[in-house]
């Protein structure tokens, strides 16, 4: 049996105690207060059926207006679909975004696209591309043991 001075085992007592009473409070609070994620944000049916059903019945790209896009994106462990899109230079994306499991994130580095993905509802952004190249968007909330390999290209084409 592992000696522990007397002083240790008090202060890790003293640490876990903290910890549970931390969890507690928190537990308490978010789900006495109700607490949801942002107002405003569209809901979609149970996560797991969410191929089922528009927008995310047809994940994908489409075109909108001139040089304008919706990109309907479906996460989960481990990716994007789709995995690829590709715009012309110049497009406006209205990114239209949810999950099927768990939380991720959608992130384009070098752009304001910065989206937590919440199952059971919808993130929504617009960004235009005004400057041609690869992009990618990945996932930068730590969703499980492949969040590292959860990533997508986004190409914009020098063309209009
Ligand atoms: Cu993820």
């Amino acid at each position: 049996m592992l000696h522990m001075p007397k002083y240790e085992k008090i202060w890790m007592g003293v640490g876990i105690g903290a910890l549970c009473v931390f969890l507690l409070v928190t537990g308490i609070l978010s789900f006495s207060m109700d607490l949801n994620p942002a107002c405003g944000m569209k809901t979609t049916n149970k996560p797991e059926n969410i191929g089922l059903a528009p927008p995310f019945d047809k994940p994908g790209l489409e075109q909108i207006g001139p040089n304008e896009y919706r990109a309907t994106i479906i996460s989960y462990v481990f990716g994007y679909t789709p995995n690829t899109i590709t715009v012309p230079k110049g497009a406006k994306v209205h990114f239209l975004i949810t999950s099927k499991d768990v939380v991720h994130g959608f992130n384009i580095p070098g752009t304001p696209t910065n989206m937590m993905i919440i199952p059971g509802h919808i993130a929504e952004y617009t960004q235009t591309f005004k400057t041609p190249g690869e992009y990618m968007y990945l996932c930068h909330e730590y969703c499980g043991a492949g969040h590292q390999v959860m990533y997508g290209k986004l190409v914009v084409e020098d063309k209009i």
